[in-house]
This record gives structure tokens, C-alpha cells and sequence, in this order.
């Protein structure tokens, strides 16, 4: 009997390469079977998980039709629009295609910086009720916000002038959770802040974004009772 090869998605929606791929597979129907890696239950350390990705990181797939096995979030979001001609995602217009790549490469040791800067902090202090101190992250994070604002003054969205790219996908899976948690007073750049409100307008937004707003709910819940 012919079994259906299945896409199986690794992560957690809190997860932000992992939103990005999942938010890119909602958008364009590809259907996936989703399996919640949690970090902070060390989920991602297992032995049957590493098998998956190798880097121990999420997100991971394992697309079944191809007998592929692959982590790294941009790769993945790269993967995924070539298999299923996403050719909006990805523009096939070779020097609109190289500047989603640059931008993918940059992101790493750029926007990323606000996860590992800021975001990362943060949440461990909300976790100990404490009010988190930024001051050292926000001078790396500065210049990276100053760079994307001048992008984003230029065009509407970071590759092109008239639709998001997977490149818009990633880098707001990162600006998305300062915006739930109120870091970075993002309302200072009107570039960015425009790009955000057009960002927030494609399908599924709401889907992808629930389990981030939940844990602000939570967070922000146990700090004000922490306050009484
Ligand atoms: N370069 C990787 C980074 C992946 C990554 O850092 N994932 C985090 C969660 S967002 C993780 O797995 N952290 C667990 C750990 O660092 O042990 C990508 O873009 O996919």
C-alpha cells in the first residue's frame, strides 16, 4: 500500500527561524506535520532529534519525498520555495534573487543579534520577574536597526517594491517578538515600523504568531503579580 511521503516541520513556534518556515508553509499550503521541540526542555539535545540535525539546533526538517534531512532556517526557507516554485518568495529575477541571498547571509550575524543580544535577555529576566537591563545589547543592535531602517526608507519591503520575500520573512521573525515584548522602541524608525504594519497583513499572521503572543501574555501576567 502507497503511504503518502509526509514534511515534517522541527521546532517551536516561539522559535524564530522556525516561525519563518512554518509561517511560509501556512502561507502557501504545504502541508506539514509540526513536532514541538522545546529548548528549554532540552528536547533539542536528544539523541533521536540529532539524527534529524546534526547542529542539535531548530528548526529541522525531514521531507520524506526527497529523503532529505536539513536545518538552518534560511536554507530551509530557500529549500522550500525552490521544490514548490514559490517564485513570489524567491523572485527567479536573477539580481532581485541576489540580494534575498545577501540579505539571508547578513542576517546571521546581524538582525540575529536580536535574539541573542536582547530578546534572549530579556525573557530570562521576565522568567526571574526582574526588569531586564539592555543597555549592552542595544548598543549591537543599534546599527543593525539603522541599517534596515535605510533599506526599508527605500523600498517597501527589503528585496523588492512590491511584495515580501523570504528574506522580509526571516529578519521580521526576528523584529516581530521586540514588538510583542516592547523592546527597542521600534516606533523610532518609520521605515521599519511601516514594513511591520504590511508585514502583519499577510495570511496567517495571526496562526504563526500565537504561541509568541501567549508567552508575552504569561510573562507580563506573572510580572504584575510579582508587582502587587
Ligand atoms: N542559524 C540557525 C540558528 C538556529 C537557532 O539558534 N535555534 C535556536 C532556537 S531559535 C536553538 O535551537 N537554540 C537551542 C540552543 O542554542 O541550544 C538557523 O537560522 O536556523
Amino acid at each position: 500500500q502507497f503511504v503518502m511521503p509526509e514534511f515534517h516541520l522541527y521546532g517551536h513556534w516561539v522559535s524564530q527561524p522556525t516561525r519563518a518556515v512554518g509561517w511560509l508553509c501556512l502561507m502557501n499550503n504545504i502541508p506539514f506535520t509540526f513536532h514541538e521541540i522545546d529548548p528549554l526542555r532540552k528536547q533539542h539535545k536528544t539523541e533521536e532529534y540529532q539524527k534529524i540535525s546534526p547542529n542539535g539546533l531548530i528548526p529541522a526538517i525531514h521531507d520524506e519525498s526527497m529523503n532529505l534531512r536539513l536545518s538552518e532556517g534560511n536554507a530551509i526557507l530557500q529549500y522550500l520555495c525552490e521544490k514548490n516554485n514559490l517564485e513570489a518568495w524567491y523572485p527567479c529575477d536573477l539580481p532581485t534573487r541576489a540580494l534575498v541571498l545577501q540579505y539571508l547571509h547578513w542576517h546571521h550575524s546581524n538582525t540575529r543579534l536580536f535574539t541573542i543580544a536582547i530578546y534572549r535577555p530579556a525573557m530570562m529576566a521576565f522568567i526571574k520577574k526582574k526588569s531586564p537591563d539592555l543597555t549592552e545589547g542595544m548598543k549591537k543592535v543599534e546599527p543593525v536597526l539603522h541599517k534596515l531602517e535605510q533599506w526599508l526608507t527605500n523600498r517597501s519591503f527589503l528585496c523588492t517594491e512590491n511584495a515580501p520575500t523570504i528574506a522580509d520573512l526571516s529578519c521580521y521573525c526576528e523584529l516581530d517578538q521586540l514588538k510583542v515584548f516592547g523592546l527597542c522602541e521600534l516606533e523610532r524608525f518609520s521605515g521599519i515600523s511601516r514594513w511591520m504594519a504590511r508585514m502583519e497583513q499577510l495570511p496567517a499572521h495571526a496562526e504563526a504568531h500565537q504561541q509568541l503572543n501567549s508567552l508575552h501574555g504569561v510573562l507580563m501576567s506573572r510580572m504584575n503579580k510579582s508587582k502587587l
